[in-house]
């Protein structure tokens, strides 16, 4: 079956690996039409060899459509994914907008792809640092339960977008020519305060909820206890941004129901579906971001059982935030849903 795909948001640092992954995973396309605001619409756009103009994602932009890939922020997803499915399309949202919503399955492949079953027109892909995560976690959960997550993040500059790239170069520059560097973008560009996240770190992705966590760390609560199906999980976050371009690391610690060995973590993580276990610390082997970037599956390692809690153990867990945390998703999504018939 050969299908008529729709991007929106195909100049954005997700839409750009989303064109790419199409060509790469070989994706069944009949046609393909890249959609955008007015102001970009008409520019021209490589994909496969060819030239396409870019078309105004109106709502009758979606005529034809079978899927579209959603990537150009909240409200235009708020706004045309119902005009895509009203026309007959699929959407997979890579926003935030429809992810909690109870009549939207939000999707993993590894862990929860029974759930695009339930699916009324909207498929939500989570958010990065929660998919990488739940790829790691599930097979855990599946032999010895799961009680507990406290999780910190040291996420790459990319899951902000091209400026926050170009941010991390330019400071990287001017730091070397000794000037003083100037933050326009980071933490969040509608905050008042910015910070430079050369030589930095800086303890706040996107903006503080009422409890104190920020809507990063909430996403990563919430979402990681919806596609896990796991309502009463404890979970906590604390979201950092470093300065990497691509491939968020984490530093999970995790509670299970049962007793378990490393040996049996290690002899789970080495089979489990989209895992590389990296874990051979006489060797110095774990896994880092430098290594990650472009490469498709969730990277384990640096294990070690709690000194103190019998069921704790810790976690190292790194992927490329732009494939499995986001681009690469979608597309996996996709192909379940015509495996499975669904689309
Ligand atoms: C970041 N995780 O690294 C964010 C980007 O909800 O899809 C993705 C935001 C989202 O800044």
């Amino acid at each position: 079956k050969q299908l008529t795909v729709a991007i929106v948001g195909a100049t954005g640092a997700v839409g750009t690996k989303m064109k790419e992954q199409l060509l790469k995973r070989n994706f069944p396309i009949k046609d393909i039409k890249f959609l955008a605001s007015a102001k970009s619409a008409g520019k021209e756009i490589e994909f496969g060899g060819k030239t396409y103009k870019i078309e105004e994602a109106t709502p009758e932009a979606f005529e034809g459509v079978d899927v579209a890939l959603f990537s150009a922020g909240g409200s235009v997803s708020a706004k045309l994914a119902p005009e895509a499915v009203k026309r007959g399309a699929v959407v997979i949202d890579n926003t935030s907008h429809f992810r909690m919503d109870p009549d939207v399955p939000l999707v993993v492949p590894e862990v929860n792809r029974e759930d695009l079953k339930k699916h009324n027109g909207i498929i939500a892909n989570p958010n990065c640092s929660t998919i990488q995560m739940v790829v790691a976690l599930q097979p855990i959960r599946e032999k010895f339960g799961l009680k507990r997550v406290i999780v910190s993040t040291y996420q790459a500059v990319s899951g902000s977008g091209i400026s926050a790239i170009e941010e991390l170069r330019v400071q990287s520059g001017e730091w070397e020519k000794g000037k003083d560097v100037e933050a326009k973008v980071l933490p969040v560009k509608s905050e008042p305060k910015h910070y430079p996240i050369a030589r930095n770190v800086i303890p706040q992705i996107d903006v503080f909820t009422e409890n104190g966590f920020t809507k990063e760390e909430m996403k990563m609560i919430n979402e990681t206890k919806k596609i896990m199906h796991l309502p009463d999980l404890e979970v906590a976050a604390t979201c950092v941004r470093v300065p990497v371009v691509a491939g968020h690391s984490e530093s999970v610690y995790i509670e299970v129901e049962k007793e378990a060995s490393v040996q049996e973590l290690f002899d789970v993580l080495k089979d489990a579906p989209g895992v590389v276990l990296q874990d051979d610390i006489n060797n110095q082997v774990y896994p880092m971001p430098i290594f990650v970037e472009d490469e498709d599956p969730v990277y384990v390692g640096r294990i070690r059982k709690d000194l103190n809690h019998p069921k704790g153990f810790h976690l190292w867990i790194v992927a490329d935030n732009l494939l499995k945390g986001a681009a690469l998703n979608s597309i996996q999504i996709a192909e379940a849903m015509l495996e499975d018939n669904l689309l």
